[in-house]
């Protein structure tokens, strides 16, 4: 079979947590508050984070991602049973300024960086996000963070990503967006983005009427997709 074609693209766009940094290096952190407990709470705690920010969007409400993760975190843990005081809330969700990007993260960023203008799309804070971003050393990589707080609307409200296109000044058609969000790619394809699926653990496709242009198993490999190598 024919390799696909190069996509003519402008910039690429990334999603952070779960794409850049990986959401389970906090379990780690979770399992010394709750020990045993770590994996549990840490899954929960993600999974609520997300339905609330697609609850906050069907409502045409919002609350910034930092309010947003800790009610998600005080819920999950309630929920499990799990004593959450201000000050241990306060301590893991302080663990997301210190979440580590995957391994592939760097290196691949590092040769894209040399072809592309690369930038952050995120349902984080700025803060959140500059914090992340520095903890991992990629500020040199990146032009631009773009935020849903900057228009109080969460992925995959296409709202987003039109402030995306607005801000990178440039059409869906020359914009590649990287996720590994199943969620966030069909969102993405549906605004008529170029999109790569980021499936480091194999997961099964969600098929809500769209697919990804390219899917890969990390982001060192989509550097030959684009012609390029390590
Ligand atoms: C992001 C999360 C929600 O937007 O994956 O970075």
């Amino acid at each position: 079979m024919a390799p696909p074609e190069k996509p003519d693209l402008k910039v690429l766009l990334f999603d952070a947590y779960g794409t850049l940094f990986d959401v389970d290096s906090l379990i780690a952190g979770c399992d010394q508050v709750f020990p045993g407990r770590g994996l549990e709470v840490c899954r929960l705690w993600r999974a609520k984070q997300l339905e609330y920010t697609q609850l906050l969007n069907m409502m045409g409400r919002f609350e910034d991602f930092w309010q947003v993760t800790s009610k998600a975190l005080v819920f999950s843990c309630r929920s499990l049973n799990l004593e959450c005081p201000p000050e241990v809330r306060d301590r893991l969700l302080e663990s997301y300024f210190q979440v580590d990007a995957f391994s592939d993260v760097a290196p691949a960023l590092e040769v894209l960086s040399r072809h592309y203008p690369l930038a952050i799309l995120s349902n984080g804070t700025p803060k959140m996000l500059k914090v992340a971003v520095e903890h991992n050393g990629l500020q040199g990589f990146l032009t631009q963070i773009i935020s849903a707080s900057e228009v109080n609307s969460y992925k995959p409200n296409l709202q987003l990503y039109r402030w995306a296109c607005q801000k990178l000044g440039h059409g869906p058609d020359g914009v590649g967006v990287v996720s590994a969000n199943a969620w966030d790619v069909t969102g993405a394809r549906a605004f008529g983005f170029w999109t790569t699926w980021v499936n480091r653990r194999g997961a099964p496709w969600e098929d809500l009427g769209f697919t990804p242009d390219v899917t890969v198993s990390s982001l060192v490999d989509l550097l030959p997709v684009l012609g390029l190598s390590l």
